[in-house]
This record gives structure tokens, sequence and C-alpha cells, in this order.
């Protein structure tokens, strides 16, 4: 008994101030990870489209969801190394708790479940539905480290492709078939020009490596991959120049893989394609 009594006095009682520290640094962290997004200090470019839009809607809902739950578990963690903190005291066994365990996993699979539903519409809408029969058909081709837009011409057909007459230094990036009367009016350029308020359905091909279409204000972003035409469509609601990049890491030049949209008015779109004709 007074053996016991001994070494129950020579036991440390632990410090408050290394768990005090530790609870500082993460309350710290969630109000200095608080202030970036609440500050917006980097903004998204504004969204020209609707789904655009509804992606952005889709976004906000997802961080105010996802920054409760930080900001709720980072506190509690905080309030937890203080307050269980070591005062000496002998250490408790526990097996958990189930009612708790059930409870938050149900939660995160309904939050998750939830916002996935929630953000069906905005996803499908570009990936699902079928470009309208009128839209304007833009073929991209990208190869290291280039992207070529190839419109059908005043006929209306887009001409075949001959991979053996491909030829970038001679003018043909896209091996035009020149025996194809079909390809004869097609203009290939180096920057899309699309009119606004009209969708643009755009076919995806790569010569060579994984590439990617990526302008950050139409928030569409897809790969173009070897051996696939792949659709994508949008339809731009403001006219402007936006910037498009590639966004795979495809060889030493992907840093300068850029082209130009140009958004602009019917008159110009029309003014664009009698230009590039000739
Ligand atoms: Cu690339």
């Amino acid at each position: 008994m007074h053996r016991d009594l001994r070494i129950r006095d020579l036991r440390s009682k632990g410090s408050a101030a290394t768990p005090a520290l530790l609870a500082l640094l993460i309350t710290i962290m969630v109000v200095a990870t608080v202030y970036v997004f609440a500050a917006n200090l980097y903004p998204a470019p504004t969204a020209i489209t609707a789904i655009g839009e509804m992606i952005d809607r889709q976004y906000d809902m997802t961080l105010w969801v996802t920054g409760i739950v930080f900001i709720l578990s980072q506190l509690g963690l905080a309030y937890a190394i203080f307050r269980f903190r070591d005062r000496g005291q002998k250490a408790a066994f526990t097996r958990g708790n189930n009612t708790l365990e059930v409870i938050w996993t149900s939660a995160t699979i309904i939050l998750f479940v939830g916002l996935g539903l929630l953000g069906r519409k905005a996803w499908g809408e570009t990936r699902f539905t079928p470009a309208e029969p009128n839209a304007i058909q833009v073929e991209v081709t990208t190869n290291q480290f280039a992207f070529n837009f190839r419109y059908a011409g005043p006929d209306g057909k887009f001409g075949r492709i001959d991979t053996k007459q491909i030829s970038a230094s001679s003018g043909n990036p896209l091996g035009l078939d020149s025996n194809d009367p079909a390809g004869k009016d097609d203009i290939v350029v180096p920057t899309l020009t699309v009119p606004v308020n009209r969708q643009v359905e755009l076919v995806l091909h790569s010569q060579d490596v994984i590439h990617n279409f990526y302008v950050r204000e139409l928030r569409l972003q897809q790969d173009a991959v070897p051996g696939l035409a792949i659709p994508i469509h949008f339809t731009a609601t403001k006219i402007g120049q936006y910037e498009v990049v590639c966004t795979q890491l495809c060889g030493l030049g992907h840093y300068h893989m850029r082209s130009l949209l140009n958004v602009v008015s019917d008159e110009d779109y029309a003014a664009f394609l009698k230009a590039s004709a000739q």
C-alpha cells in the first residue's frame, strides 16, 4: 500500500503545453484554410456556358458540404487532443462505439451519393446527351504539340483523311486526301472560332499520344486519345477570346501546347469562314 502510493506520486502528470500547442496549430490551420476559400483569393474565370454555371453551383455545394465537415472534424480533433491529454490518469480501453460508426458511415454515404445524384445532370448533359443535329461540327486533331481545327467548308462535308499524306511541313498537317473532292474546301486552322449562342460539336482526335482539350471558361475538359474519335459539345454564351490548353503531360513541348478559342458574333463567324475558305 505504502509502496503503491509512492509510485503514483512519481508518475509523470504530463504537460498541458504540448497538446495545447498542437490544438492551437490545428485551429490556425483551419482558420487559414477557411480564409483562403472565403476570401476567394484565386477565383475561377467566369463560366461562359449554361452547363458551366451548373458545374459551378455543384462545385460550390460540394465545397460547402465538405468545408463544414472539414471545419467540424478538425476543430473536434483539436478539442480532443487538449481535453484528453495526459494528466497522469490511467488509460482506459475502449472497443469503439457501434452507434457512432453507423451514424457517420451512413452520413458519409448519404452525402457523397447525394452530391453525385445532384451532379449527374451537369455531367450527363455533356457526356451522355448527343449534340443537336444542327450543331456546328469541328474536328479537333491534336499532336505533339499543336491543335488543328477542321471545318467542313461550304459543301458541309469533311474530306477523307489519308494518313500517308500527313505532312505538317508541306501544309497538310491532317493528311487530307488530295484525291477526295469533298476535302478541297475543308478549312484547317490552328485556332478555334465559333459563333456565340450556337451549339458546337467537337470531335477529338490524336495523331500520337494522349492529349487534352481544356477551356477553363467552358468548364470542359476531354482527353484526345489515339485511335478514338471522341465527341463533346458546348454552347458558348459570351463573345471573347479564351485559352485552349492541353492538360495531359504529353512530352517535352507540352508546356507550350496551347491554342485559342474565339467566340464571335454570327457576322464575324461568317466572315471568318469566308476568309478561311480562300
Ligand atoms: Cu498535349
